[in-house]
């Protein structure tokens, strides 16, 4: 909420903190058919987007969530060529995605609003809307999962909003199991999955109904995200088959990325996670 004329913060109230950032205008507000959706300029963080309150990213820090949702799992699949993102409407993810020699993307988010305002607001993350590559549909994705052929996809990222509201039937098993069933053999999921520090019940519970979804093993990484809550965010990784602690150390392709977050070392980092959180997820 905006509490008032110069902060907008976000509180968690189970968790008796927030996180707030000095306004310098609201730049837009509309309510779409699914949810409202406010844009504001920000002192330090540049543009802000929020849906329902909720922060959905910063124009200085989208870059680290964009960077682990993509090429973690992109480097961890041997040859990825056909990607499906559900959610991810602001294109942040769709843009690194088409960094790579892939051969279609193709994005499904709910609501063709939130795009068409990251194309005004959030241009840098728009450049790559038009590649030939990608296609952007305006549907649910859970329809859209059900509906895909089986064995037709590499990678599937799962680009979403908080498990509350229009997201969360993308949080349970019924919809890991369409993923399973739609991936290739060596395919691999990936969805945002929250702090690592605040919501381990929520992190947990879908690496449990991904695992009886059949996927073969799950990995939870975990990096910084300064406007979520904590300002640690994670991301978790189920492969169907394929083993997720190798990766591709692709040196030109990674150069070619001209990443700000993400590089092979890191990466190998990432493969071990914090032993509080070995803990909570054994
Ligand atoms: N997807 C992650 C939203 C989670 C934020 N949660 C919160 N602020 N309580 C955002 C979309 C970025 N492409």
């Amino acid at each position: 909420m905006l509490n008032n004329k110069e902060w907008f913060t976000e509180f968690y109230p189970n968790f008796g903190t927030g996180f707030g950032l000095q306004i310098k205008s609201k730049l837009h507000e509309e309510k779409s058919p699914f949810q409202t959706i406010a844009i504001y300029e920000t002192t330090h963080f540049g543009n802000l987007m929020t849906i329902d309150s909720i922060i959905m990213l910063s124009s200085r820090d989208n870059f680290m969530y964009h960077e682990m949702m993509s090429h973690p799992i992109l480097f961890t699949h041997p040859n990825p060529k056909n990607i499906v993102i559900i959610g991810g409407g602001d294109c942040g993810t769709l843009k690194e995605v088409l960094k790579h020699p892939v051969d279609s993307v193709t994005q499904i988010d709910i609501d063709e609003r939130v795009t068409r305002l990251s194309e005004i607001y959030f241009p840098e993350l728009c450049t790559a809307n038009h590649d030939k590559r990608a296609s952007l549909l305006f549907q649910d994705g859970i329809r859209w999962m059900i509906e895909a052929p089986t064995n037709s996809v590499d990678v599937i990222i799962v680009d979403s909003t908080d498990p509350i509201g229009p997201a969360e039937g993308l949080f349970n098993q019924a919809f890991y199991s369409q993923c399973h069933r739609v991936l290739r053999d060596n395919g691999i999921l990936v969805q945002q999955s929250e702090s690592p520090i605040l919501h381990q019940a929520i992190t947990r519970d879908m690496r449990n109904a991904m695992q009886k979804a059949a996927f073969s093993e799950v990995l939870t990484i975990t990096y910084p995200q300064p406007v979520y809550p904590s300002g640690w965010h994670s991301a978790t990784l189920a492969g169907k088959k394929a083993p997720l602690k190798t990766f591709r150390r692709d040196d030109a392709l990674l150069k070619s990325l001209q990443t700000q977050y993400y590089h092979f070392d890191l990466h190998q980092g990432l493969l071990t996670e914090p032993a509080f959180l070995q803990r909570a997820f054994s």
